[in-house]
């Protein structure tokens, strides 16, 4: 199987795990990228099973709605069973970086309200250690060349993703040269930097189960 078939088997896991214990008042926090998408494309087929869905960007709620399911905003739901979606890595105890998407602080909140994380992934993705992919740390655009000279100081090479504005209408600047040997610390750390929104370190709030997609089968780790 290649990438795209792994994340196609992955997308449908997904739907499959959750399947049994939709309800009609359902909510489900979707995630974005493009393994949430082959997630929302497996999910529509069921979209009379649940009530509706909460988006972690623009995108994937355009992508929800061309499908016929309704997108609520965060606010106007009290809780919901899961969230399903992506990463950029993901370690051996769930914890991962994100944001490769740009959609990580819409994610982080999603994923916080969430009772269960689920993450999709195929096999590329599991890392012993974090960091060969840089980590996108999401900056209030008047404060990003204080946040690099910071980032310069915890070790990193902070590069500006120059054309590229949030959801929230903020910038992003990926961390290189990074190997994040604690990640709950370097999450924590970072986000302490004046100026920074979030960081794409999923590791105080890791994802609960993984859905991995192997040349063996789909594989649940949790
Ligand atoms: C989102 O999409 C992001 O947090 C992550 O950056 C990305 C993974 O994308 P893909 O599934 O396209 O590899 O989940």
């Amino acid at each position: 199987m290649n990438q795209d078939e792994l994340k196609r088997a992955v997308g449908e896991a997904a739907v499959q795990h959750i399947l049994p214990r939709l309800e009609k008042d359902s909510i489900i926090g979707v995630g974005t990228g493009s393994t949430a998408n082959c997630f929302i494309d497996a999910l529509a087929q069921h979209k009379h099973l649940f009530e509706g869905a909460v988006a972690s960007s623009e995108a994937s709620a355009q992508r929800l709605r061309d499908h016929g399911i309704e997108v609520f905003d965060l606010n106007q739901v009290a809780g919901f069973d899961f969230y399903i979606d992506g990463a950029d890595e993901i370690n051996n105890n769930l914890e991962m970086i994100k944001g490769g998407g740009a959609a990580l602080t819409r994610e982080k909140i999603v994923a916080a309200v969430a009772r269960e994380f689920i993450c999709v992934a195929d096999e590329s993705k599991l890392v012993d250690t974090m960091g060969d992919f840089p980590l996108p740390v999401e900056v209030i655009p008047m404060a990003r060349s204080y946040v690099a000279r910071e980032l310069v100081k915890l070790g990193g090479d902070p590069v500006y993703r120059t054309g590229v504005v949030t959801d929230n209408g903020n910038h992003i600047l990926d961390v290189h040269n990074l190997r994040i040997a604690s990640p709950i610390e370097l999450e924590s750390k970072i986000n302490q930097i004046t100026g920074v929104v979030t960081n794409g370190l999923f590791a105080l709030r890791p994802a609960n189960v993984l859905l991995l997609g192997t040349q063996d089968g789909v594989k649940t780790i949790s």
